[in-house]
């Protein structure tokens, strides 16, 4: 039932409460916190990629005025806080003491009155350096005579990290002996980096009088941070507030906890006074969560046109530490979900990780745990298909999809899809293109000598971790949570478990209420990132927060409305059986002018309670999923190619998403263009690499490109809705529906206006340069 225009429950597009601030620059960000007496820290980073550290001199920096202390790793040895645990169960330099591992690692910490003079003192420490052949790519790493990277740790003979596998193997091995036709596809997804707005940073304050340390971060996931900081740092847990205040942007990136966290809160603890660190740019592109670096080598076996079998293995780059935040029973994330939109009877994946001398990564970036990469592996693998068979890629798509009358669809590798119709969202799709008519004109426009292709990618994403008793972090489940309370004018106040880093949470969410209990949107006001003042969550990353937190908040709602219905029933002297709910006000059945509203009741559950009820209007629930849910799409992008330069330019970009019933769709689709302008920015120039010796190359913004609005093209967006069937509100994750889908659709446009020649693959960033040498080699070069 959709709600008056007054409350703006679900599906209306209300403009975003937290834009009032955004727009008038009164944000709250953590470098907008200055407290008194607060100190400043800056990070010496090492520019050798892999080098022992034979001796560090403080002493010319520990000198100049302004300085209060230098910290080294040696001095937080003292504390055993040289090292630190990561999210996957892997140990991380917090400060190096024996070897720094990759160009860019903390090797010492300047603490002073300014930023300025913490700056000039790193000058001033003097490390002996002694290079150590660098390893910057994994087929180096695992080749015999490497150099071992992780020496610091017991038992490891080899850069090796991890071998995981899932899927039936027999299965998938018969399926390929019985195949007539096996298309095989090697890709790379390159390295990229989330490259938020505002990078890392915080204020430690570590009161020496009470010992309480409140940290302002910038975190996803303030509550798990905190248990993090309680174990590692032993502080007891009721002693830490982590505060995330407005955050400008996560993406992922500010998952991991990182060593300017850490070293900033022991310096507050040493020194007794607030310390402050604000990374800057270079900084976190070269230190913090990148995202990516798969090298992936897939398989299809077909019958026909059926795809009966398929087969990946990857080798995943992790850098100088497995740091990865991801699911505890899943090490490789859920890449498992690259059987995709298909119906594959068989499937077999295969994942080793291995460490080089490079920062170590998350599975960040909008990716939901490697899905991202799953996704890329089977849209290509899909088309590269359907060239060999010469059917047209729409078509061979529709003929293998998972078909709605199929769903709950349990996938070759283990996954229960919980709801689809694939075929309706491509239908879609292809109508707005004007499908059938665009490939005339590509054949036509190839007769003229002109390049056009037509791309796509039929994306499945899997969202919104738990069910708990098989997804946790570092142990901790992931349910989520949501408070309500209602006080006794009607007004509301939410309280949530997840962090929003401008996904819009603070209207969503209040939409949600708005949507169960009636209490106009505007009356909620919505509360997130303080952990002294909301319930444990497990924070916001992999498009949870509404799959999990959405749920949490209908079902308090739907609690107090059960509470609301007995206190109505005492004001109206009816039974509660007698009464029917609308959004805002229950009536007596049959009469509807008997009634009374939620503010009416809200203002009795403190002032006129029936016998034997508690006062309040108020409460907590946990959520656990009993599932993920499963949102998924069409994206379709045309491209043209430039004969002479190699240049393409995208002519259209079609994306059709369905993420169950949409709160805002506003805010839906907002996520949605975010999303494909970042899909192409990786498709098209986005890219950390690295030279022989380990140098970060992509460490600022003009060699780290970020499409900006004079690349970006315009989006057509459109939409199917088919509702999860676990979900109180029938709602899918979509935040990162589009990061995850696109860059498969852009890749193939390009790849398809050369298909004809014989091009299988270009990989990503798909610059001129490299469609150029493709043009070469096919002899359509002008
Ligand atoms: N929404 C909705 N209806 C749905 C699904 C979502 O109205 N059926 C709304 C939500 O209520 C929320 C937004 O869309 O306001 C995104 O919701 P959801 O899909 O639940 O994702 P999360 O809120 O958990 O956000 C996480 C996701 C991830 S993992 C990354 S990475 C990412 C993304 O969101 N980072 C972002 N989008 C981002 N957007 C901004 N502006 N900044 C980031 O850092
Ligand atoms: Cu993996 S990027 Mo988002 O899930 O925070």
């Amino acid at each position: 039932m959709a709600t008056e225009h007054e409350i703006r429950g679900m599906g209306h597009s209300v403009p975003r409460k937290e834009d009032e601030r955004f727009i008038r620059g009164k944000g709250n960000y953590v470098d907008d916190i200055v407290l008194p007496g607060m100190l400043h820290m800056e990070l010496l980073r090492s520019p050798f990629a892999h080098a022992r550290i034979r001796s560090i001199d403080a002493s010319r920096a520990q000198a100049l005025p302004g300085v209060v202390a230098v910290i080294t790793g040696e001095a937080l040895a003292a504390h055993k806080l040289a090292w630190m645990p990561t999210l996957s169960g892997d140990t991380q330099a917090v400060l190096a003491t024996d070897k720094v591992r990759f160009q860019g690692q903390e090797v010492a910490a300047v603490v002073a009155e300014t930023a300025y003079i913490a700056k000039d003192a790193l000058e001033l420490i003097d490390v002996d350096y002694e290079p150590v052949q660098a390893v910057t790519s994994p087929q180096q790493s695992l080749a015999e005579g490497a150099p071992l990277i992780r020496d610091d740790k017991e038992g490891q003979t080899s850069n090796h990290v991890y071998h995981w596998e899932a899927g039936d193997k027999d299965a998938t091995e018969r399926a390929f002996a019985e195949a007539d036709r096996v298309v095989a596809l090697d890709t790379f997804y390159p390295r990229c980096h989330p490259s938020p707005l505002e990078c890392c940073g915080c204020v430690a304050d570590v009161n020496p009088a009470t010992g309480k340390a409140t940290i302002y971060m910038t975190s996803q996931a303030p509550h798990a941070h905190r248990t993090l900081f309680a174990l590692v740092a032993g502080l007891p847990e009721h002693q830490i507030r982590i505060v995330s205040p407005d955050l400008g942007g996560g993406f992922g990136n500010k998952v991991p906890i990182y060593p300017g966290y850490v070293v900033a809160t022991a310096a507050s603890l040493l020194l007794g006074r607030p310390v402050k660190w604000i990374e800057d740019r270079s900084g976190n592109l070269i230190s913090t969560g990148f995202a990516r670096d798969f090298h992936m080598h897939g398989e299809l076996a077909l019958k026909g046109d059926r795809m009966t079998g398929l087969k990946v293995k990857l080798l995943s780059d992790q850098g100088a530490f497995f740091a990865d935040a991801q699911p505890t029973k899943f090490r490789a994330g859920l890449f498992h979900i690259v059987t995709g939109s298909y119906d594959i009877p068989a499937a077999h994946v295969e994942t080793d990780g291995a460490y080089t001398n490079k920062a170590p990564g998350g599975v960040a970036y909008r990716c939901s745990f490697r899905v991202t990469e799953a996704s890329y592996m089977i849209e290509r693998l899909v088309q590269t298909a359907a060239y060999e068979l010469g059917v047209d890629p729409a078509e061979l798509r529709l003929r293998n999809f998972i078909k709605p009358e199929q769903f709950p669809y349990e996938s070759a590798t283990g996954f229960v899809y919980d709801s689809g119709d694939y075929p309706k969202a491509l239908a879609l799709a292809l109508e707005r293109l004007g499908y059938e008519e665009l490939r005339k004109e590509q054949a036509e426009a190839r007769a003229e000598g002109r390049l056009v292709g037509i791309g796509l990618a039929c994306f499945t994403e899997v969202v919104g971790a738990g069910p708990g008793k098989e997804y946790a972090i570092a142990g901790l489940r992931m349910f989520d949570s949501a408070e309500l309370r209602v006080h006794p004018t009607g007004k509301a106040i939410l309280k949530l478990g997840v962090k929003s880093q401008g996904q819009g949470h603070e209207t969503t969410f209040a939409q949600i209420i708005a949507q169960e209990l009636g209490i106009p949107y505007e009356d909620v006001e919505v509360q997130e990132g303080d952990t002294d003042n909301t319930p444990y969550g497990l924070g916001t990353y992999a498009s949870r927060s509404t799959p999990v937190a959405g749920a949490a908040a209908a079902m308090i709602s739907r609690e107090l409305r059960e509470k609301a219905r007995k206190i109505a029933g005492h004001l109206l002297e009816v039974a509660e059986e007698d009464l029917e709910w609308e959004p805002g006000r229950f009536f007596v059945k049959g009469s509807p002018q008997r009634s009374t509203t939620i503010q009416e009741i809200a203002f009795a559950a403190y002032t006129n309670l029936p016998e034997g009820l508690q006062a309040g209007l108020e409460g907590v629930h946990y959520y656990d999923p009993p599932n993920m849910t499963f949102p998924f799409g069409t994206y379709a992008v045309v491209v043209e190619i430039d004969r002479g330069t190699g240049a393409w330019k995208v002519r259209r970009v079609v994306a059709v998403d369905d993420c169950g019933v949409r709160i805002n769709p506003m805010i839906v689709e907002g996520q949605i263009m975010g999303g494909l302008a970042e899909g192409f920015g990786i498709a098209a120039m986005e890219l950390i690499t690295f030279d022989e010796e380990g140098n970060c190359i992509g460490s600022n913004f003009m060699d780290y490109l970020l499409p900006t609005a004079w690349e970006t093209p315009a989006f057509e967006l459109d939409e199917t809705v088919t509702p999860s069937p676990h979900h109180p509100l029938g709602a899918k994750g979509v935040g990162e529906s589009a990061t995850v889908g696109s860059p498969a659709a852009y890749v193939n446009a390009v790849v398809d206006a050369l298909a004809h020649a014989g091009v299988r693959n270009i990989d990503m960033p798909v610059t001129s340069d490299k469609v150029w040498h493709a043009l070469v080699e096919a002899g359509l070069a002008q």
